[in-house]
């Protein structure tokens, strides 16, 4: 009682000195969500539906107390899902069970997003502009006031840190630490090639903007964002994309062939032949991405032979648009039941079930937030060289290399990217070199578009801010660096937090970036417009046959359905040791996958069930 006391004084205090010397709402005086508005040189938070009331909405009201007091940390959650396996096997098979905890996952996630979207870069205020230009991101914490006496508000230094110092000291990859979940490179780059369909910034307007004005998983990256691409690369017959067959295979057609315009940088020595077009302009970029959008492509071309198949009195344009539903599907399964799932580490079971939210109060909508955008820099994912079959590639020469495409075929690179491991994101120093100039991109716009704290944020989503910088990276090296160049814990940035946070005990993330991320996901996936109740139901996706592929979908049915010959083992785990979900690091001295099995030590944990 007297510690809350203390904290309101203090606040009020907070309030008062700046209030001084500028703009009072830089100390962020509200808290629990209370929205701060200047009144001349004092201010006033407004605790409308926050569960809490006072000058600073600090007091709560007795059904929030209670709930605060009764529920279980973040933390504590977590541990509960990861462990007791024996307990979870007994929920997963408990269909009412598994379907009250998915429905809770999903509310309790969901419910941190605003719904309808308020804030952007320019309007840290309601607006009618900011509800509804969709050419921007959302914004899930305003930006910090132009007029505060330091870039965090009131606390830590006049300037931050040099970008590229702060990336090159605390980010950049020193040797290669895999991930102690298992992740393999074939989630790597699933999630590149999902996400570049609703995180596409236009730089030419600045990073604040986006070119994906449909704000969700609506595949524009296989069928492009404008009507007008679409129509470049479909076929105009049974419903179907254009493509074209290289020994034997289908590939995506070519740029020549189309006309749709791709980046292809003009010093790469590729044929025309190899100059492929697809949805997204710069999926050339890596072969991992080209071999997602090649399978996205023989996916979409035998659904629609499927719907043919039951509807033949159909049009071109009744297959297409009914095909692109089906996939819309089909990712979504496969993001909640084999991505999500994979990443969580947890042994409950999630589930893709949309009629788990019609009795819940769910608005099905959704805008992408520019913080989403930031967190989702998982560069450490990436390792120092990419191994398939025999050969070993290095950047240089992986890269705009869609020759490595059909050279090895796409069972081979299944193959090899299911069985490379990926670099752990959390914990600092795993940035590979190649990907500094994005990681100081990430960090230079994040200011740019004036971000809050880390803290800020960990508080924004339930969470408890760090005390100290010890407290952030759980060492103390990396601390003292921090302390030096920010000052001040509560002035440490969002990007960089991330990704220096401590991990969680054998995770690939630490805290916040899971508390951050899943909440923008679930809402995200959920939110779409096929799992509405108005749309989610048999004949939205061509009938039975169509409503079955979506429910039945996983990433190694995608695979399997769509390559020539035995169908290769698709996973976004690397291989386990039977009975293994997980991995313990020996030392962090790891490579590449030549050296991954000496160092990675493969060991069950029996005492964790
Ligand atoms: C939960 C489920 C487990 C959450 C675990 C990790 C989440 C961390 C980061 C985000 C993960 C995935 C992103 C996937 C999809 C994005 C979809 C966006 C659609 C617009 O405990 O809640």
């Amino acid at each position: 009682m007297y510690r809350r006391i203390a904290v309101v004084l203090l606040l009020a205090l907070a309030g008062l000195l700046v209030c001084e010397g500028g703009n009072p709402c830089c100390s962020e005086p509200c808290q629990n969500r209370g929205v701060c508005t200047t009144l001349g040189e004092a201010f006033e938070c407004d605790c409308t539906r926050t569960g809490y009331h006072g000058s600073n909405c600090t007091v709560p009201e007795f059904s929030t107390w209670l709930k605060v007091s009764l529920k279980p940390s973040p933390n504590t959650l977590h541990h509960i899902l990861t462990h007791f396996k024996g307990f979870w096997n007994i929920v997963n098979n408990i269909s009412f069970l598994r379907d009250a905890i998915m429905r809770y996952v999903l509310t309790s996630r969901s419910h941190l997003i605003d719904s309808p979207p308020t804030f952007n870069a320019d309007y840290e205020y309601k607006s009618w502009e900011a509800y509804s230009n969709l050419s921007y991101y959302t914004r899930t914490l305003p930006p910090v006031p132009k007029d505060c006496p330091t870039p965090m508000g009131v606390v830590g230094k006049k300037e931050l840190p040099d970008a590229k110092l702060l990336a090159e000291t605390l980010l950049m990859r020193r040797q290669f630490i895999p991930d102690p979940q298992g992740t393999s490179l074939m989630f790597g780059f699933f999630a590149q090639h999902f996400t570049h369909q609703f995180f596409k910034s236009d730089m030419m307007k600045g990073p604040a903007f986006t070119k994906a004005p449909g704000h969700g998983v609506d595949l524009s990256h296989v069928y492009g964002t404008t009507l007008e691409r679409q129509h470049k690369l479909r076929l105009f017959k049974d419903g179907k994309m254009k493509f074209q067959v290289l020994e034997g295979e289908v590939y995506p057609p070519t740029v020549k062939d189309v006309g749709a315009k791709m980046i292809y940088p003009p010093h790469v020595p590729l044929p025309d032949s190899h100059r492929f077009a697809v949805g997204h302009e710069a999926f050339g970029l890596v072969p991992g991405l080209m071999m997602y959008a090649t399978i996205f492509l023989r996916e979409h071309n035998r659904v629609c032979d499927i719907l043919k198949e039951i509807h033949p009195d159909w049009n071109d344009e009744r297959l297409f648009q009914t095909t692109r539903l089906i996939l819309i599907g089909e990712t979504i399964k496969i993001v909640i039941e084999d991505y999500v799932q994979h990443l969580s580490g947890y042994n409950f079971k999630l589930k893709f079930d949309p009629e788990l939210l019609f009795n819940q109060r769910f608005q099905y909508q959704n805008r992408i937030a520019s913080e989403f955008n930031t967190l989702y820099h998982w560069h450490p994912l990436m390792p120092d060289t990419f191994h398939i079959e025999e050969k070993e590639y290095n950047y240089d020469q992986f890269v705009f290399n869609n020759s490595v495409v059909t050279e090895h075929g796409i069972s081979q690179l299944v193959q090899a990217f299911s069985t490379q491991i990926a670099g752990r994101v959390a914990g600092g120093r795993n940035v590979p070199g190649p990907m500094m100039p994005v990681a100081i991109k990430a960090i230079e716009e994040a200011r740019k578009m004036r971000y809050q704290s880390l803290n800020a944020y960990k508080k924004r989503f339930n969470m408890k801010p760090y005390s100290s910088f010890e407290d952030l990276t759980g060492e103390k090296e990396m601390a003292a660096i921090l302390e030096e160049m920010y000052g001040h814990v509560d002035a440490v940035e969002l990007y960089p937090g991330l990704l220096v946070e401590k991990p969680r005990p054998n995770a690939i993330f630490g805290e916040t970036m899971v508390e951050m991320g899943a909440p923008y996901s679930l809402k995200g996936l959920m939110g779409n417009a096929i799992c509405s109740p108005e749309y989610w139901m048999p004949s939205t996706f061509g009938g039975s046959v169509g409503f079955d592929i979506v429910n039945t979908a996983s990433l190694q049915k995608l695979v399997c359905n769509n390559v020539q010959g035995p169908c290769p083992v698709a996973s976004f785990h690397v291989p386990d040791i039977e009975g293994t979900r997980s991995f313990t690091i020996n030392s962090s001295t790891s490579h590449s996958r030549s050296d991954v099995n000496p160092t990675v030590i493969l060991k069950e944990r029996t005492t964790e069930l």
